[in-house]
């Protein structure tokens, strides 16, 4: 009934699907790549899954013509993927190694030949090792002008094939994770180091959009944010406080800058106080008012459920909920450490009572990715682009050849349908990107925890044959495609 409301998804609505370097490419030595401190991360014990790695991953940098022709028979629109930094400049700052340009240049090449629309990330976490050691990375201003020189070196070899970029994937996770919670690289916990290298990332992200406005004046470019919308436990309004406290640290405080390029006031007014806010320049402000996004990036998994910090208050007036799932990458902590992180005693981490959870924790939350579009469109004003969204389960590769992922497809159409509601409400779309294309390394989960619409037949004992199997899910989103979501 409702859906012969709804309006349809936009002709140019660009249906696709993302991948990361790391996650895919492999060959983490070929052609001169230098290293990334991805490739040392995953070397030291008990960091990932099984010790899992991506020196192979799922060989993309081999197979990139078997993928992107599995794309144009699935009819992708576009394909969102990442450089490898240290690939194109193998120090991270110094010459230029035309081998790593031309292996995207060929990938660019093929997915416009199949009617792919390449869409480039351009920072999705391999910072080059050399800037990590010799500069401390994102902590040290001097990782700026080495990510110009990265960036001025893509933009003029690409700036006429491509013209969807986005800069930082997921900052506010790669912050955290690597300076808080010590399960990304550079493996830190310190929240002023934490602070400090959020900032440095900000003004780089800056200078990237200035300078690709100069050099590409006919691109769009944005960041990918990883959001979710925050709720209170319940309407007593002290929760309804902690869930606006919630949003504020862990949503506008990177969305403002980027949008309004500027930090919100409440926030940055906690950091003050304990002595952990980062160091704003005038001049930071000028370059950080100066940079506007043509689009905002979202990616969107779930969202976060609060109530009020009960080391702030004790009187125990609500109902209990089960405790937080303790590897929840987005809320990252369990509760209880998190009710004792020295810069948030403002909201409290609970599980939503209302939700199911995927096999590993997440909770699975359709209605909250039409909430996500809508917020961040009311307040920011800034078209989306969806860059990732998808299902992280177990794959069965059956007897037949076959895999019946039909837990995957009920996920993404549930997600899709509460996209096209968002649209008939008036969100400006760009398009959607599924993570992920293929099966592909989950950072810490190894191949275990798969989200593709391609088996890769590997897991994490290791490489098997790497064959590329369809899904049941390649088959459905081919439909949603050639439908242009009309049968959503
Ligand atoms: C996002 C990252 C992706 C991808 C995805 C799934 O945070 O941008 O690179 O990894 O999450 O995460 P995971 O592999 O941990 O399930």
């Amino acid at each position: 009934m409702l859906h012969t409301k709804l309006d349809s998804f936009p002709n140019e609505f660009l249906w696709g699907a993302a991948s990361a370097a790391y996650q895919v490419e492999g060959g983490y030595d070929a052609d001169g790549k230098g290293p990334s401190i991805w490739d040392g991360f995953t070397k030291i014990p008990g960091k990932t899954y099984l010790g899992t790695n991506g020196d192979v991953a799922v060989d993309h940098y081999n197979r990139y013509k078997e993928d992107v022709s599995l794309m144009a028979e699935m009819g992708l629109k576009a394909y969102r993927f990442s450089v490898a930094w240290s690939r194109i400049i193998p120090d991270g700052e110094g010459e230029v190694n035309e081998k790593g340009l031309q292996f995207y240049d060929n990938l660019v090449e093929e997915l416009i030949t199949h009617n792919v629309e390449p869409v480039l990330t351009l920072y999705h976490w391999d910072l080059p090792q050399t800037l990590q050691d010799k500069y401390g990375g994102w902590e040290s201003r001097e990782t700026i002008p080495a990510f110009k020189k990265y960036c001025r070196a893509l933009f003029e070899r690409f700036g006429k094939k491509v013209k969807y970029w986005v800069t930082f994937n997921e900052q506010n996770v790669f912050t955290a994770m690597g300076y808080r919670w010590q399960s990304h690289p550079p493996n830190v916990s310190d929240l002023k180091r934490m602070y400090q290298a959020n900032h440095v990332i900000n003004l780089a992200n800056a200078e990237a959009i200035n300078l690709f406005h100069e050099l590409v004046p006919q691109g769009q470019i944005g960041p990918s944010f990883g959001y979710g919308p925050s709720y209170p436990l319940n309407a007593r309004p002290e929760n309804v406080l902690a869930a606006e406290n919630n949003d504020a640290f862990n949503n506008q405080w990177w969305l403002d800058v980027y949008c309004k390029g500027e930090y919100p006031v409440f926030v940055m007014k906690q950091l003050e106080k304990l002595g952990i806010a980062p160091e704003v320049t005038e001049e930071d402000q000028k370059l950080l008012l100066s940079a506007k996004p043509n689009f905002m990036g979202i990616n969107y998994y779930h969202g976060g459920t609060v109530r009020e910090n009960r080391l702030e208050n004790t009187v125990e007036t609500d109902v209990e909920t089960k405790e937080f799932s303790a590897t929840d990458p987005y809320l990252m902590q369990p509760k209880n450490e998190q009710a004792q992180s020295p810069e948030v005693p403002m909201f409290e981490s609970v599980s939503n009572p209302y939700l199911e959870t995927t096999e590993w924790g997440w909770e699975i939350d359709p209605v909250g990715f039409r909430l996500a579009l809508r917020r961040v469109y009311a307040q920011y004003g800034l078209p989306i682009f969806v860059t990732e969204n998808g299902l992280g389960a177990i794959d069965v590769l059956e007897e037949d050849g076959t895999i019946q992922d039909n837990v995957r497809i009920e996920y993404l159409e549930k997600h899709l349908l509460e996209m096209k509601k968002a649209i008939s409400d008036g969100v400006e779309m760009i398009g959607y990107c599924a993570w992920s294309f293929t099966d592909l390394l989950s950072w810490l989960n190894g191949y275990k925890k798969r989200y593709g619409f391609v088996y890769v037949n590997r897991d994490e004992h290791g490489e098997k044959d790497l064959k590329r199997l369809k899904k049941e899910s390649f088959y459905w989103y081919q439909h949603v495609i050639q439908q242009n979501g009309e049968n959503i």
